[in-house]
């Protein structure tokens, strides 16, 4: 029997990568000198695609793939991902959900406590040798304060919960309540801003999304708050951001996702109010092997079945 035909779009896992190639023919799109020359000779041979949340797959690339009849992607965001594009020709799309919630929310938390506490700051402060001229300045309290979450889906549910170790109350702005959510809703987005000490987005990126943090919004957080973002830097306005940052309009930001990855606005590189980690939120060694587990998941089932073990709603 010959195996199913599989497009990589771009790196991925080293031990993905094997366990792909055990079981298909696959075929590394990033590998080619002209990928659209590439699939013009070769993209009907292909049934399905995995990628990442990062490189996605756009509606050109499935258009230039006749064959395709699966999506697999290794990553919870699919901004990326032309889904109505692939929904328009019946091609599901498997994702990987619920599995790095706990890495992501721990990030969050970490980026909450180092931006409020100035952990990083500290440590480069102590590392430069100014401690021998003096004490570090004192940093704020995070205990006992409030936490709003922007996206009260699978990832800022599990960041409320961490939370509670905390002592924090929680409110959540989202597009509706969530029924049942023991968390207090906010209607809009500014008033959650208002009320928060820590504004964490946790919200899917996408043109819906995009730039929801506003200058306005920013303003709104105030000169005491905090802006953490594990999510999309589509969801931020980031040249707004940085301007706040500035001129202390908010009192810092914690980062691990940006508007154009890897590249990170210079502005924000200068901030010394501003903690900036390279989107590491899901990168356990156990949190990505759970994910590729589900990458290879959804392709087998696939093939044996006609359906993903886990697709995008
Ligand atoms: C990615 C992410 O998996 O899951 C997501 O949506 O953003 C990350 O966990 C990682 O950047 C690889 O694309």
């Amino acid at each position: 029997m010959t195996r199913p035909r599989i497009l990589q779009m771009g790196k991925l896992l080293p031990s993905l990568e094997q366990a792909l190639a055990a079981a298909y023919d696959v075929h590394l799109l990033a590998g080619e000198a002209d990928p659209r020359a590439f699939l013009a000779r070769e993209g009907a041979s292909f049934a399905g695609v995995v990628t990442n949340a990062a490189l996605g797959v756009d509606a050109a690339t499935i258009a230039a793939l006749p064959g395709l009849q699966v999506i697999s992607s290794f990553g919870v965001g699919f901004d990326k991902v032309d889904v109505a594009a692939a929904r328009a020709r019946g091609i599901p799309v498997g994702y990987t959900p619920d599995v790095l919630n706990d890495c992501v929310a721990d990030t969050a938390f970490g980026l909450v406590i180092d931006v409020a506490r100035r952990f990083s700051a500290a440590d480069r402060f102590l590392r430069r040798g100014s401690w021998l001229q003096g004490p570090f300045p004192l940093a704020t309290r995070v205990s006992g304060k409030r936490l709003g979450i922007l996206g009260m889906g699978r990832i800022g549910s599990v960041i409320a919960r961490r939370a509670s170790g905390f002592d924090m109350q929680v409110r959540y702005h989202n597009r509706r309540p969530v029924e049942g959510s023991p968390y207090g809703y906010e209607p809009t987005l500014e008033s959650l801003a208002r009320w928060a000490d820590f504004l964490v987005v946790a919200a899917a990126g996408g043109a819906g999304t995009q730039h929801l943090v506003s200058r306005e919004i920013l303003a709104a957080l105030g000169p005491q708050g905090f802006l953490v973002n594990i999510a999309r830097g589509s969801v931020v306005d980031e040249q707004a951001l940085a301007e706040a940052l500035e001129s202390g309009t908010i009192a810092g930001a914690g980062l691990d996702v940006y508007a154009d990855e890897p590249r990170v606005p210079a502005r924000l590189i200068a901030c010394d109010n501003a903690v900036l980690l390279p989107h590491l939120a899901s990168g356990t060694h156990e949190t990505r092997r759970a994910m590729a587990d589900l990458v290879l998941e959804n392709l087998r089932s696939f093939f044996a079945t006609g359906k993903v073990a886990v697709a995008v709603p």
